[in-house]
């Protein structure tokens, strides 16, 4: 079983994942985890804390001559900004924040809450993931992550292969799939920063070469659906998750929502062993299973809870009503969140990878993809 925790507060020494069941065997660098890191901290529309930091990761464990050994790895994204100990408690609760539900059930000052809370977790999750992505890589598996909205516009998305995908997203200061809009979502930003305020967004995740049987109907705790609507919404500020037509399904007929089946022999040895659907409104899961179609999830993110012209809130202490608390923050961190949600869904895909294939090694784990659709393929 592949599983991983995080440790580490926003303005503490270093935050650390540590990643325990990953396979042997595996070709790992620290390359391709820092350029996630680098993303991560980008998109416009951040804060002043991202021209302090300048994230790289370290493995301290688990690695050898540039090879996973099976053993837990542990993985270090230093702090700059390290001042913890310095730092004051806030008196009045900042909504929208773990401040004052945090308070409140641990007892503790706001300080203690917010910063395990921040989001600057997120920074080693991104670690984390960008290390599932090397197990899932040699399966020809992809995660791709975009903007889609930001507050109330909705950004073109162009379509064409995830290469073309990737470099219209990657010219883009939004990270969506038109860096032609950058300007009109530029502009948005800003005024919302004058004023006061922030902005949230939507992001799509998009995995592929996905084989069929990730996931299980046979028990609700294993559905893939469920785990990874799980993960996308345990990322701070997100507030809605859907797969495929999410929502919108509930609007249409059966009719118009299922994906029918065909059969095409050209495809017979890709993972979709040949079993094609002209759609995927399904979003690539039914019945809590990977259906070999590309798994499409639509991630709704609140808009930052720091507002430099806060809501109201009460002092902690006098019960008296005060402005909110405000703390050097972003004003819109969308972007950011794309490749949080995008390297986050590949962890979680990968968990469901080494389930179904299991094994201690890579080697083991791709004799036995190759095993299993070999039998699918042979079923009658
Ligand atoms: C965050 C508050 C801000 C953000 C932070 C998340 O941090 P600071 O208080 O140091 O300015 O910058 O995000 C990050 C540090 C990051 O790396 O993404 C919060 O309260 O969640």
């Amino acid at each position: 079983m592949l599983r991983y925790w995080t440790a580490g507060e926003s303005h503490g020494k270093a935050l650390v994942a540590l990643i325990d069941g990953f396979p042997a065997g595996v070709n790992v660098s620290v390359g391709p985890i820092d350029a996630e890191l680098v993303r991560r901290q980008g998109g416009y529309g951040r804060g002043g804390r991202q021209r302090i930091e300048a994230d790289r990761a370290e493995f301290l464990t688990g690695i050898w001559h540039g090879q996973t050994l099976g053993s837990p790895i542990a993985l270090l994204v230093p702090n700059r900004d390290y001042k913890l100990e310095g730092m004051e408690d806030l008196s009045r609760p900042r909504p929208g924040h773990a401040d004052l539900s945090g308070a409140i059930k641990y007892l503790a000052p706001i300080r203690a809450i917010l910063e395990r809370a921040s989001a600057r977790e997120t920074a080693v999750r991104v670690a984390a993931g960008a290390l599932a992505r090397q197990l899932l890589e040699p399966f020809g598996m992809t995660a791709f992550a975009y903007v889609a909205e930001v507050g109330p516009v909705k950004i073109q998305a162009r379509r064409g292969s995830l290469q073309e995908r990737r470099a219209a997203r990657d010219a883009s200061a939004i990270y969506s799939l038109n860096p032609e809009q950058d300007e009109e979502i530029k502009a948005l930003i800003d005024t919302c920063q004058k004023e006061g305020d922030t902005l949230g967004g939507i992001v799509e995740i998009v995995v592929e070469g996905v084989p069929f049987g990730l996931g299980s109907h046979a028990q609700w705790d294993r559905k893939l659906d469920g785990l990874l609507a799980r993960a996308v919404m345990s990322v701070q500020a997100i507030k809605g998750v859907e797969f495929g037509l999410g929502f919108e399904a509930a609007r249409r007929r059966g009719s118009e929502v299922h994906d029918p089946i065909a059969y095409d022999p050209a495809l017979a040895s890709s993972p979709t062993l040949g079993f094609v659907r002209p759609t995927n409104r399904a979003g690539g899961l039914e019945g809590g299973m990977t259906n070999a179609q590309p798994i499409v999830i639509r991630a709704a993110m609140k808009p930052i809870s720091t507002l430099a012209r806060p809501l109201e809130s009460v002092h902690l202490q006098t019960k008296q009503p005060e402005a909110a608390a405000y703390e050097r923050s972003d004003v819109c961190a969308v972007s950011a969140a794309s490749v949080i949600l995008e390297n986050v869904v590949a962890m979680e895909i990968a968990r469901a990878l080494v389930d179904k294939f299991g094994g201690d090694s890579l080697a083991e784990m791709q004799a036995r993809w190759r095993l299993f659709h070999e039998m699918a393929g042979e079923r009658q």
